[in-house]
């Protein structure tokens, strides 16, 4: 997997290459390019923003260095992505049909009011939200998303937990979960994760994921 992130912040990607995400860069698990918009602007002071026709607060960010930035990545199987308000939300099956079905993403991230509307019209082939909330600009909904489809990359993750078999695959929320040490200011880790019989177990963890799922997230039952 190959992922392009197109930005005028490069800068604010950099928690993406600690811990998990970091170990399988260093791997080369999978290739994450960090490419400047601003790099791109042929305005001799590198401008990348102008003013909005027909009025309104605030700037846009200009079609020239965007479209140049995004040609220079562009490959026959890419997948461009713009993440914005606009976008469909994303969703757990959304995450897994974006690893399973490119190889190639072109990530778009919008700042100050978002991107002029001819570029949508001409790169993009789909508008990726990560919610129903507004921020200042696409890069941590960018974060998200590399991070949410990263975690599909064969190898990605240890090699004894896969994206598939946890929250979300079945529709249920995880089970409460327990370490070390058997009791902890009073409170007991529940008896059957202890007596060693595993059919009782995995029954046990079931029922809980659908106590859990009733308490925290009934809609989700519903589906
Ligand atoms: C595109 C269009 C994504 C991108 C407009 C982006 C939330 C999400 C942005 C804007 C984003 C999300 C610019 C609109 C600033 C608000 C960047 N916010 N905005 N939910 N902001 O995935 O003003």
């Amino acid at each position: 997997m190959r992922i392009d992130i197109l930005t005028l912040f490069p800068e604010m990607f950099e928690p993406l290459k600690e811990s998990i995400l970091g170990r399988a860069l260093e791997k080369d698990l999978f290739q994450l390019n960090l490419i400047n918009i601003r790099d791109f602007s042929l305005d001799k002071h590198k401008k990348v923003d102008d003013y909005i026709f027909g009025g309104g607060d605030g700037m846009l960010m200009t079609p020239q260095p965007l479209y140049d930035a995004i040609m220079s990545v562009k490959t026959e199987d890419s997948y461009t992505i713009y993440m914005s308000p606009k976008g469909t939300v994303l969703t757990q099956k959304k995450v897994c049909n974006l690893a399973t079905n490119y190889n190639h993403l072109i990530i778009v991230c919008g700042h100050y009011e978002g991107i002029d509307q001819r570029i949508i019209d001409l790169c993009i082939d789909e508008q990726v939200s990560i919610g129903d909330y507004v921020l200042t600009g696409g890069e941590l909904p960018a974060m998200v998303l590399v991070d949410s489809v990263a975690r599909f990359i064969p190898e990605v993750l240890g090699s004894d937990t896969s994206a598939e078999d946890e929250s979300f695959s079945d529709g249920l929320l995880e089970y409460p979960q327990y370490t070390r040490p058997r009791e902890f200011m009073g409170l007991s880790v529940p008896e059957v994760l202890l007596n060693g019989n595993h059919k009782e177990i995995e029954k046990w963890k079931l029922e809980q994921k659908r106590i859990e799922t009733e308490k925290f997230r009934p809609d989700l039952l519903d589906k």
